[in-house]
């Protein structure tokens, strides 16, 4: 059964990212409520399929993180060298002075590359995207 109403809830957001938020959901005429509505739902649709996902599948983790956060490159390193048996290639490029993508090949089960993802969101990675196909 659906629950009715609405929770109010508090959260703790970077400045930055709220400034362009604001901007963002300004321009498509959503108050926060909305926008924060819309993000979540976008956000379950993009990960469900991760979740509910089984079997062999192939695709790529891209992530953006900053480089200067200290001993961040050593742990995201160390833990693909964990997870050698599902990364098939990792391109790196340097964005800026500060900001490094990586796009990590993977091909595996399903439960294990969705594993790794979250490993890899650690601090000082700012977004995770998973592009995932069966
Ligand atoms: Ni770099």
């Amino acid at each position: 059964m659906t629950k009715r109403g609405v929770s109010r809830i508090s959260i703790s957001i970077p400045p930055d990212l709220l400034e362009e938020f604001d901007r963002a959901i300004k321009n498509l005429g959503y108050d926060r409520s909305k926008g924060i509505q819309v993000a979540m739902r976008d956000f379950l649709t993009e990960n469900k399929c991760m979740y509910e996902e089984r079997g062999m599948v192939a695709g790529a983790i891209t992530i953006i993180y900053n480089h200067k956060v200290k001993g961040l490159e050593d742990d995201l390193t160390d833990t693909q060298h964990l997870h050698y048996n599902v990364i098939s290639s990792t391109m790196h490029i340097h964005l800026d002075e500060r900001n490094c993508l990586e796009i990590i090949a993977v091909k595996g089960e399903a439960k294990s590359i969705h594993n790794l993802a979250k490993k890899l969101m650690v601090r000082g990675v700012k977004q995770i995207k998973l592009a995932i196909v069966s």
